[in-house]
């Protein structure tokens, strides 16, 4: 009985992790999570953009040219409000502090990236969450 349970636990967590990781999760640690994004992530066909549906970004991450701006579109049914790493401060790359509030369905541009570097950015009223998360390597 003591293993039937154990097993149903470890099920679920799987699938926690799965579903956290569905969007090109790039996971080394997990060995069962599909290698593929979902049906419920789809990237944008537009360049340099991020689409925020089901919750989440897509795609997390993205490589720009120099002199480039990104746009985030929110295709999401609620608000989302994306701003630079660090969470409060945003402070590491104020031009997507340009993004901010976002109603769903309205998109916007960053400032110029004009730095070789990589900027994070996250939701503003969702900092813990990894979904809403994304990174941009300017090179
Ligand atoms: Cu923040």
């Amino acid at each position: 009985m003591r293993h039937v349970i154990t097993l149903v636990a470890g099920a679920a967590a799987a699938t926690v992790l799965a579903a956290a990781l569905s969007c090109g999760g790039s996971s080394a640690t997990s060995t069962t999570s599909p290698t593929t994004p979902t049906a419920s992530c789809t990237p944008s066909s537009s360049p340099n953009t991020f689409v925020i549906q089901n919750n989440q970004v897509c795609p997390q991450t993205m490589t720009v040219a120099r002199g480039s701006q990104v746009t985030i579109l929110n295709s999401d049914t609620q608000t989302h409000e994306m701003d630079s790493d660090p969470h409060p401060e945003h402070t590491d790359c104020p031009e997507l502090n340009q993004i901010d509030f976002l109603n769903p369905g309205q998109s916007r541009q960053s400032g110029n990236l004009n730095t070789a570097r990589k900027c994070g950015f996250h939701d503003h009223n969702n900092p813990s969450n990894t979904a809403l998360k994304g990174t941009i390597t300017i090179q």
